[in-house]
């Protein structure tokens, strides 16, 4: 036994909710550290140059990065490898994929779409995560409706879809999958359940959650969901 491990995340990112959620799952025991928003690189320094949460540090002192191989890491050393032998490899590797490819660039959207819903976004970030006095005022009222509001319309723009659309054909497009099973994975949650719970789950602590709200089916699954975290 070595030290307890560590997950370095910002309570916000979508990325660590994945990885977060799996640890709490797995009722494994780790230090969660929130970095400071400001100071990211910094703050995972340890970890070379990737410069990204989350970070997961194990027992051993090693660390792994990027959420999705992180969290076939943990299947693979603390659940011996359960998820990963669910079901068929290469549906689950290429819904895997699909999750990072199109989920992740749902969520910005949704919750910065408009100027709006951007600042009341940044507003309850900068209360949730951990900042200075002058940069929880200037991340609030700067920094991310104006960069991350513009990019994220003219992304909702391109696609045609009102970023509640976007996520509930996401939705409809990740439970029809289901096949009438309670998760993606069948009777148990997969890897792919606990991706898609990740992205999902990082928007609950937002107004605009309630936009997902009504899709029944999905609201469903994570409510399942919750019900396995430990
Ligand atoms: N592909 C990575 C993406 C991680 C990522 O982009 N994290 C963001 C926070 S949501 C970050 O740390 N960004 C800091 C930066 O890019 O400077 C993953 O899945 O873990």
């Amino acid at each position: 036994m070595g030290q307890t491990p560590t997950l370095h995340m910002l309570y916000t990112c979508p990325f660590c909710w994945k990885v977060r959620s799996l640890t709490e799952h797995l009722g494994m025991d780790v230090e969660y550290i929130g970095v400071n928003g400001m100071k990211i690189k910094k703050e995972v320094a340890f970890a070379g140059d990737w410069g990204k949460v989350p970070v997961f540090t194990g027992e051993d002192g090693n660390y792994v990065v990027d959420s999705t191989p992180l969290m076939i890491h943990l299947d693979a050393t603390y659940n011996g490898g359960k998820m990963a032998a669910m079901g068929d490899a290469e549906r689950q590797k290429k819904w895997l994929d699909w999750a990072d490819a199109n989920v992740s660039k749902a969520t910005v959207p949704i919750l910065y779409g408009t100027l709006g819903a951007a600042l009341k976004t940044t507003t309850r970030i900068s209360k949730l995560e951990k900042f200075g006095f002058f940069s929880k005022r200037l991340y609030a009222w700067a920094g991310f409706p104006i960069m991350w509001g513009i990019i994220a319309r003219k992304r909702v723009k391109k696609d045609g879809r009102t970023p509640k659309q976007l996520w509930h054909d996401l939705l409809t497009e990740f439970t029809d999958q289901h096949g009438g099973k309670p998760f993606f994975g069948g009777a148990e949650p997969d890897l792919v359940d606990f991706a898609m719970f990740g992205y999902t789950r990082s928007i609950s602590p937002f107004p605009q959650f309630k936009l997902l709200e009504d899709h029944e089916k999905g609201m469903v699954w994570y409510q399942r969901m919750m019900g396995t975290l430990q």
